[in-house]
């Protein structure tokens, strides 16, 4: 039986991308040069990206059109502090003229401070990796704040801080011992004429956990003390943790590790992003394979759009606060695929919803085939499609299916 489901009054619809993996040219970053040197992990480089640097007015007038009401970008520490304490207007300004373009078009800009990328200077301090380092990240957070807060309609610090931890886990990325001497690390150093050269998420993730959760707390404290005044929260990798056969004890110990550390560190927040695209499992020895049967994305993920209601459930009882769903999408050729996925999401945002959680919005990612980092321009997240020559950009039925979504602010109810 179908019946219609009307979502908040206030409920955010967006769309999700980041500076690095839209902008295009953004020289000046740590991935930049990581994607230049030998045996890089990166298969190819950013390169111009989807230009949206200086194509977002006609982008964000697109993002409007198709019915969204918010828009989830970051800004780009690269480019406004491009040399250690030296703060540039000029990209400060971009980015108000972007904060004000998503205003003029009826969107609540959701900016992220922090979307991976940082500026070559960090990282060749270390990045992430030193604890005093937290302190440069924080400052550039009030610099920003000071220049744009009056404009922007909720802040997310760090994206995915806990990424790599995930990635690691499911054995995406390699462990620390490793890491530590993989050779595009003493490349990176040698390129940016420094011992160290540490760019995230490709960090050692133990001492990266620490200053990032350092982090964390003090920027939610400095962005609320300066301009404006807008709801601030962290953004996490969440995969729903199953456990099978036994893997119980496996999977709490894992998502101690990966998820309730950052959670932990969410006292002043006003929400936690939920940002998920599949489910793990874990048996009793650790973390399973695919379950053979179980159709795969292009990332290699369990097709599984039921992750979504899981994590959300999980990360607003384990933290108490309201959850905004800042990622949520499929890396598919087949738009249809991506349909199916999102209609199955939303179905289990609804339930949370009507459960009493409180969801304060919906971004699906991405707006544009974009840069999936390492994995170069293959994945194929976006709604809408953009030609790597000409820089078109084509609709896929999905972006208008959603837009639609959005506008009614509401769903055909499946149960
Ligand atoms: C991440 C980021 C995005 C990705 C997206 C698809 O999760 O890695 O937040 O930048 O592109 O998740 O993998």
């Amino acid at each position: 039986m179908t019946e219609k489901f009307t979502f908040p009054g206030d409920f955010l619809w967006g769309t999700a991308s980041a500076a690095h993996q839209v902008e295009g040219g953004n020289v000046n970053s740590d991935a930049w040069l990581l994607e230049h040197v030998a045996g890089s992990p990166y298969v190819e480089p950013a390169g111009d990206a989807c230009d949206h640097y200086h194509r977002y007015p006609q982008d964000i007038a697109l993002i409007a059109a198709l019915g969204f009401n918010c828009y989830r970008f970051s800004i780009e520490w690269a480019r406004i502090e491009p040399e250690e304490g030296e703060f540039s207007r000029a990209a400060l300004e971009h980015y108000r003229r972007m904060l004000a373009a998503c205003h003029d078009n009826g969107l609540t800009p959701i900016v992220t401070y922090h979307h991976f990328t940082s500026p070559r200077w960090f990282a060749a301090k270390g990045g992430w990796e030193v604890l005093e380092n937290a302190d440069y990240f924080v400052r550039y957070c009030e610099r920003a704040t000071a220049h744009l807060g009056d404009l922007i309609g909720a802040a997310c610090t760090l994206n995915e801080p806990n990424v790599g931890l995930l990635i690691q886990q499911m054995g995406y990325m390699q462990p620390d011992s490793v890491l530590a001497n993989a050779p595009y690390r003493a490349a990176a150093a040698k390129a940016a004429g420094s011992a160290m050269f540490s760019a995230f998420p490709q960090c050692l993730q133990a001492p990266a956990r620490d200053t990032l959760l350092k982090a964390h707390p003090l920027a939610v404290a400095a962005i609320k003390a300066g301009r404006g005044s807008f709801p601030v929260g962290l953004t996490l990798a969440l995969s729903d943790h199953q456990a099978v056969d036994g893997g119980e004890a496996t999977r709490d110990r894992m998502r101690q590790a990966i998820d309730d550390v950052f959670l932990d560190v969410t006292g002043q927040d006003d929400f936690v992003g939920v940002q998920t695209y599949t489910r793990t499992r874990f048996g009793a020895q650790g973390i399973l394979p695919p379950e053979p049967g179980v159709e795969l994305t292009q990332m290699g993920y369990e097709f599984w759009p039921e992750a979504l209601e899981a994590t959300m459930r999980y990360t607003a009882s384990y933290s108490g606060k309201p959850v905004l769903v800042t990622e949520n999408g499929i890396g598919t050729e087949d738009d249809t695929q991506r349909i199916a996925y999102i209609a199955r999401a939303l179905q289990g945002v609804r339930r949370c919803l009507q459960d009493g959680i409180h969801v304060r919005g919906y971004c699906y990612w991405s707006i544009f085939d974009n840069f999936e980092w390492t994995m170069g321009y293959r994945p194929k997240f976006g709604l809408i499609a953009v030609d790597r020559e000409t820089q078109k950009r084509t609709l896929k039925p999905s972006a208008a299916w959603l837009g639609a979504i959005a506008r009614a602010n509401a769903l055909e109810s499946v149960s």
